[in-house]
């Protein structure tokens, strides 16, 4: 009898043992099928989070303005700048002795900020100050026009020369009517005639 049990106990634990291993195996692939399931799942996800991601970077590339470009020199008004466009015009002055014939040349200098990208010209004209036209020098007007590219020019005033002692005494070249791609920083040049009698 307990031969026997034992024997029976080992043959129901051999089969409870095969059970196990089948039921395991079993388990093992349902587990393995979920698992699949899962990863499929995933990467249907990382699918659609990656086809989003395309969508959003292109759309960000077609607003990205590509028409407008900083430009070199002044005048041009598709120039992008913080401050205006136009080309700054500004005059320099002069001080000089008189002479005692003759005439003596003043040369004034107007200048252009930057290189203009466009022809600008400014009107120019003697008058004012203390000097008197004709006796002292002779007065004149005109305009410069500097070609694109050109930054300076000058204004030639001639001064008459004499012997008589006077005090020093001043005339002016002013600038206006600036062409519509420029501006005038500082209008008016002044020339002083240094006495030397
Ligand atoms: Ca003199
Ligand atoms: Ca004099």
């Amino acid at each position: 009898m307990k031969r026997l049990d034992a024997k029976r106990v080992r043959v129901l634990l051999a089969v409870s043992f095969a059970l196990a291993v089948l039921v395991a195996l079993g388990l093992a692939a349902g587990v393995g099928v979920t698992s699949l399931s899962s990863v499929a799942e995933a990467y249907e996800y990382s699918t659609t989070i990656t086809t989003s991601t395309t969508t959003t970077t292109s759309t960000t590339t077609t607003t990205t303005p590509t028409t407008t470009k900083p430009g070199k020199g002044c005048g041009d008004k598709n120039h992008l700048h913080d401050r205006r466009f136009e080309c700054k015009i500004t005059i320099s002055d002069v001080s000089k002795k008189e002479g005692d014939s003759g005439t003596t040349a003043f040369v004034f200098t107007v200048a252009v900020s930057g290189s203009p990208t466009s022809t600008v010209t400014v009107d120019w004209a003697t008058g004012g100050g203390t000097a008197s036209p004709v006796t002292d020098y002779v007065p004149a007007n005109g305009t410069v026009s500097f070609a694109p590219g050109v930054t300076t020019k000058t204004v030639t005033i001639s001064v008459v020369g004499d012997t008589d002692p006077e005090p020093n005494e001043t005339f002016f070249v002013n600038l206006s009517n600036p062409s519509p791609n420029a501006y005038v920083l500082d209008p008016q040049g002044v020339g002083t005639i240094l006495n030397d009698d």
